[in-house]
C-alpha cells in the first residue's frame, strides 16, 4: 500500500525512512514488523474514514515504540513528567502506550497531540477517541496477522463502521481480562462504559 507519504516536518522532523530506522533500533524484528502491519491497516482505514494519512502512518509505526523498554525507563518517565502516580501500580501493557507517548514526544520530536493520544489510547482505549485514535486502536487489533476468536467479526464491523469496532475491542479486552483475573485499568472501563451500551449488537 501507500509507503511514499511525505511527512511534514511540524508533524515528524524527518522522513518515513528516517523514523523506520529510529524504529527498527527499539524493536525486535517480530514487534518491528507488527508496527508496520499496523501501519498499513491504519491508512487503510484512514482512507475509508477520511483521517489524514500522515498521521495515521506515523502513529500506526510509533504505537508500540516503548514496548520493549525496561520497567525503569518508564517509572523514571512518570516521575520525569509527574504523570499520575497510579500509572506505578500498573505494567508494561499499559505504560507501553499511556507513558510510550512521552518517549515519542521527546525522542522523536513528535508533538502532534492526535498522534500521542492514539499511542496513549492504543491499549485501553478512552471514553473520547478521535478518528485518527479510533482508527489506530482498531488497527491494532485487526492487523492481518492476528488471529484470535473473533477477529473475523472486529474486522467485519469494523469495515462496516469504525465506532462499532470500538465498541466491539472494548468490550472483548476487558472479557478478556476478567476472565483471566488482570486488573483492569480504570480508563478501559471508561472505554466500555462509552462506547458498549450504545452498540447493542457487537
Ligand atoms: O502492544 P500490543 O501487543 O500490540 O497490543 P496492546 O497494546 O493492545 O495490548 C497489550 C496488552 O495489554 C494486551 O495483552 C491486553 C492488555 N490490556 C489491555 N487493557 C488492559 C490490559 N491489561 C491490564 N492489566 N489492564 C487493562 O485494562
Ligand atoms: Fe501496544
Ligand atoms: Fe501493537
Amino acid at each position: 500500500m501507500v509507503t511514499e507519504l511525505t511527512y511534514h516536518a511540524n508533524i515528524f522532523p524527518g522522513t518515513r525512512d528516517e523514523l523506520l530506522a529510529k524504529i527498527e533500533k527499539q524493536l525486535k524484528t517480530k514487534r518491528f514488523k507488527h508496527v508496520q502491519r499496523v501501519e498499513q491497516t491504519a491508512l487503510r482505514l484512514a482512507e475509508a474514514n477520511g483521517v489524514d494519512l500522515e498521521k495515521a502512518s506515523i502513529a500506526g509505526l510509533t504505537h508500540d515504540y516503548a514496548k520493549q523498554r525496561p520497567a525503569e525507563d518508564f517509572i523514571q518517565t512518570i516521575k520525569d513528567y509527574q504523570l499520575a502516580p497510579e500509572l506505578l501500580n500498573y505494567g508494561n501493557a499499559i505504560w507501553h502506550g499511556v507513558v510510550g507517548a512521552e518517549l515519542i514526544k521527546h525522542e522523536l520530536g513528535i508533538y502532534d497531540e492526535d498522534i500521542l493520544n492514539a499511542v496513549r489510547h492504543h491499549t485501553t482505549g478512552a471514553a473520547y477517541m478521535s478518528p485518527l485514535e479510533q482508527v489506530v486502536y482498531m488497527a491494532d487489533f485487526i492487523e492481518p496477522a492476528r488471529d484470535f476468536p473473533g477477529v473475523d467479526d472486529a474486522r467485519r464491523l469494523t469495515d462496516k463502521e469504525l465506532a462499532m469496532g470500538v465498541a466491539y475491542q472494548a468490550k472483548h479486552t476487558l472479557a478478556y481480562l476478567i476472565d483471566n483475573n488482570q486488573p483492569i485499568y480504570p480508563k478501559s472501563l471508561d472505554t466500555y462504559n462509552a462506547w458498549v451500551p450504545q452498540y447493542p449488537n457487537v
